[in-house]
């Protein structure tokens, strides 16, 4: 196999900045991407030979950890049954009976491919439903790249500071308003304002887009209380915190019902896959059902239904979500306590098998805070980290993932990676 600088001299020429999406890139923590071999339980292993622990698990989807037995088992039986169909299997069906049935406010759903289109899909239904155009999201909220979500967006939006991306038309750009997370008097007061124009509000209900960042108490319910009231829908985009932050995501987590959600991630066990459901009079607007056109060839994929359903499946019959929220609430704490031990101001929380660290002493309740976060210190952290076999994400405004096949074991060597790494951060 070629070396890894062959590989990135060769990527850069033939792919735009060397990968197939921007996060993976290296750009905002300085050095080079390393080419994967192959992933094994809670570890990567580059075209070098070296190991990471890894904790961005595929931006969130792997849950159980590289090549779950559970997960390949059941993708080599579908394989022995061909790719893709175009037609409706077994294994779709049982996959939307999972989800409506793990996902409180979820009545139906639609498979789609990514989670994009799952909120791009979600908002083409918001609009239609209530004959409006504007959206409502918060700042450092990312829900794809779908034009109108393409604004004040974090991830490698923010991570690359590209906040409005050329090419999204300004009249696309205008029906979009954006406040800050947390907020909920400036939400109360554009509804006043203008509520009569804004078809529904989107949220991350625990954001993981730009940092971690926690719902102050009140805030979910007050934005549930004033979509009622002004007759615009709630969309929750659990495309991340869906299956991590409590079995059926931080609906039920906080107890809120939105009226649409957006799922992607661990619904396809690695594989493509994204998923909008809800309120049944709203998914019913969905063609053929209803006039709302949606479509596409690969959805309802069988290899990502098969991996979905195996992932929910084991999730359902041994709920780890207690073991997944202690030990993602030790790596927080304990990374969060080597920082500041060494006189590096942090703060550190944790939602479920997500957590974040942030170079700030103060904690972050908005991405407005997330941006006062000393983003140098974070650079040479995430490399001395790297260079002891811990892969986080190369960017400030991310999350950190854990699975099942994350042992205390794996996150003491972790912490005691951290605490040596934090001497060459200064
Ligand atoms: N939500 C993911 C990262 N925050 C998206 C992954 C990607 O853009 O590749």
């Amino acid at each position: 196999m070629e070396g890894s600088e062959t590989l990135w001299a060769k990527a850069n020429r033939l792919i735009p900045g060397g990968v197939n999406s921007p996060v993976r890139s290296f750009q905002s923590v300085g050095g080079e991407p390393f080419f994967v071999e192959r992933g094994e339980g809670p570890y990567l292993f580059d075209t070098e030979g070296r190991r990471y622990i890894d904790y961005v698990l595929s931006w969130g989807p792997l849950i159980l950890g590289h090549a779950n037995p559970v997960v390949m088992d059941a993708l080599a039986d579908q394989l022995q049954r061909g790719t893709s169909y175009g037609a409706p299997t077994a294994e779709e069906v049982e996959l939307a009976e999972r989800i409506v049935r793990m996902v409180p406010s979820v009545e139906m759903v639609r498979l789609v491919n990514s989670g994009t289109e799952a909120t791009m899909s979600a908002l083409r239904l918001a609009k239609a439903v209530t004959g409006r155009d504007g959206l409502l999201k918060f700042s450092g909220c990312y829900h794809g790249h779908a034009d109108p979500f393409l604004v004040a967006a974090g991830s490698g939006v923010a991570t690359l500071g590209l906040p409005n991306s050329p090419g999204v038309s300004e009249a696309v750009a205008a029906q979009t308003r954006v406040l800050p997370f947390n907020d909920l008097d400036a939400v109360a007061e554009l509804f006043e304002d203008c509520g009569d124009q804004i078809s529904s509000v989107f949220v991350e209900p625990v954001v993981g887009n730009a940092g971690l960042i926690l719902p102050v108490d009140g805030f979910l319910e007050g934005l549930r209380a004033v979509t009622e009231a002004h007759g615009a829908l709630l969309v929750f985009d659990e495309v991340m915190t869906g299956f991590r932050v409590a079995e059926g995501g931080a609906q039920e987590r906080y107890g809120i019902r939105p009226d649409l959600t957006t799922l992607g991630k661990v619904i396809g066990g690695g594989l493509p896959v994204g998923a909008f459901g809800g309120r049944r009079d709203l998914m019913e607007q969905m063609a053929p059902a209803g006039p709302v056109y949606q479509a596409g060839t690969l959805s309802g994929n069988p290899l990502a239904t098969s991996a979905g359903n195996a992932q929910l499946r084991y999730l359902e019959e041994h709920c780890p979500f207690e073991e997944l929220e202690a030990m993602a609430d030790r790596l927080a704490t304990g990374m969060c306590a080597a920082l500041t031990e060494a006189g590096i101001p942090a703060s550190g929380s944790s939602a479920g098998s997500m957590w974040g660290v942030c170079f700030r002493e103060e904690p972050v309740r908005s991405f407005e805070d997330a941006q006062g976060a000393d983003v140098e210190r974070f650079k040479r952290f995430h490399r001395a980290c790297l260079e002891r076999g811990v892969f986080l994400a190369p960017s400030p405004f991310e999350v950190g993932f854990v699975s099942t096949v994350h042992t205390a074991d794996i996150v003491d060597e972790t912490l005691e990676a951290v605490r040596d790494a934090v001497r060459e951060v200064g």
